[in-house]
């Protein structure tokens, strides 16, 4: 069985790289990726030495190289992750996040039509069902939670997911979606709020919270994310969309406030800057479908995965400090310079 998988030099299409390579070790597993800004091959340096294992520099909007891909390696398997990811980078500049993220999406797709692939997976985010008040605890999206969009971002994936329901109707692709809670893990770029703050305390730089840092995410460890696209594709079913989280609510002032408690760094660091604009107040994902279907439950609790995560960003310094040291400074100045 061969997977190909689109940016899987990412967080998230990393972390599940190696899920498969450990996973399914008789199957092949090729990566394409644009290596953009949030793309590292450093991230891939194990997987490269396994032979199952192929990485493809090319960038998803290309038909002609992705055709090209598609007939050396004939997948039976598609996971699309290739995506514009930040919602702060899409409010600052959203054309790209809509050839990426929809156009980009729809070339994936046409050329899985024409090779007649298995399975063509869409990996989606919670973000397409807006967000649910902060006093209403009682709510959570379900996948019959209308799409309703907040940001550049998630309008984006939105639209991808909603031709992806088309393409599965008008020509039979195989199509299975996930839309999943805010993820944590290793290998995060640090232009997320929690790898921000780790590295941001490290050096007793400010903590930049947006407003008063009341906003309620849905956190999961990356792992158990990666274990339910893989239980997905194994025993999902087709034209199906489901959702993916472990209600795990937080605070984000209260995350900032347990990693400067982990790193023993005092909470005086935390600045409260200008809000996100359009920013989304609560997510919260019911995970009912995927675990009576498909029996699906996460395994790392967050007090255990967050631990493991700062102690990665400890351990793997060398990673993301190379990528801070680059043009990451000028967003880093763009983004919370006059913030
Ligand atoms: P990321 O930004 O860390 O990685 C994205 C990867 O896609 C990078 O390697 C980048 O080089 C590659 N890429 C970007 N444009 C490309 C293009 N045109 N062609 C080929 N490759 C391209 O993102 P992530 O956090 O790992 O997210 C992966 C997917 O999961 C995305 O589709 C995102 O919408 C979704 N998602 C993320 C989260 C989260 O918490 N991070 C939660 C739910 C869903
Ligand atoms: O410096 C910051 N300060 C801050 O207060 C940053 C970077 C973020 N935040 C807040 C904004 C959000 O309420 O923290 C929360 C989390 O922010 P992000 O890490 O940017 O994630 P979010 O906007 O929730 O989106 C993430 O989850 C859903 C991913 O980036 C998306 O790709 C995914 O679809």
């Amino acid at each position: 069985m061969t997977y190909l998988v689109t940016g899987g030099a990412g967080f998230i299409g990393a972390n599940f790289v190696y899920h498969m390579l450990a996973a399914h070790p008789t199957d092949r597993i090729v990566c394409v990726d644009k290596l953009t800004y949030a793309g590292n091959l450093s991230t891939l340096e194990e997987a490269l030495k396994n032979p199952n294992f192929r990485f493809v520099k090319a960038d998803i909007c290309d038909r002609e190289a992705i055709t090209k891909l598609f007939g050396e390696e004939r997948p039976e398997v598609v996971v699309n992750f290739a995506a514009e990811s930040h919602v702060d980078r899409s409010i600052e500049n959203p054309g790209v996040f809509l050839e990426t993220n929809i156009l980009g999406t729809a070339v994936m797709m046409d050329v899985s039509r024409i090779f007649g692939v298995e399975r063509f997976h869409q990996v989606s985010t919670d973000e397409v069902y807006g967000d649910l008040p902060l006093d209403r605890p009682d709510l959570f999206f379900t996948e019959e939670t209308p799409i309703h969009t907040s940001s550049p971002y998630s309008s984006s994936k939105a639209s991808a997911d909603l031709l992806a329901m088309a393409y599965h109707r008008t020509y039979s692709l195989p199509v299975t979606i996930s839309r999943c809670s805010n993820n944590y893990g290793p290998y995060q770029f640090p232009e997320k709020l929690i790898p921000l703050m780790i590295a941001n305390a490290l050096a007793d730089k400010p903590l930049p919270v947006y407003g008063e840092g009341l906003n309620v995410r849905d956190w999961l460890y990356v792992e158990d994310h990666c274990k339910a696209i893989d239980l997905i594709l194994q025993k999902g079913r087709v034209g199906e969309v489901y959702n993916i989280g472990g209600h795990n609510e937080m605070k984000n002032i209260d995350i900032v406030k347990l990693i400067c408690k982990a790193l023993d760094k005092p909470e005086s660091l935390i600045t409260h800057v200008t809000d996100r604009k359009g920013h989304d107040m609560r997510y919260a994902i019911d995970p009912a479908k995927i675990h009576g279907e498909l029996g699906w439950l996460p395994e790392t609790m967050f007090a255990d995965g967050i631990q493991e995560t700062i102690q990665w960003y400890l351990n793997n310094r060398k990673w993301w400090e190379e990528i801070i040291s680059g043009e990451y400074q000028n967003y880093y100045q763009r983004m919370y310079g006059n913030r």
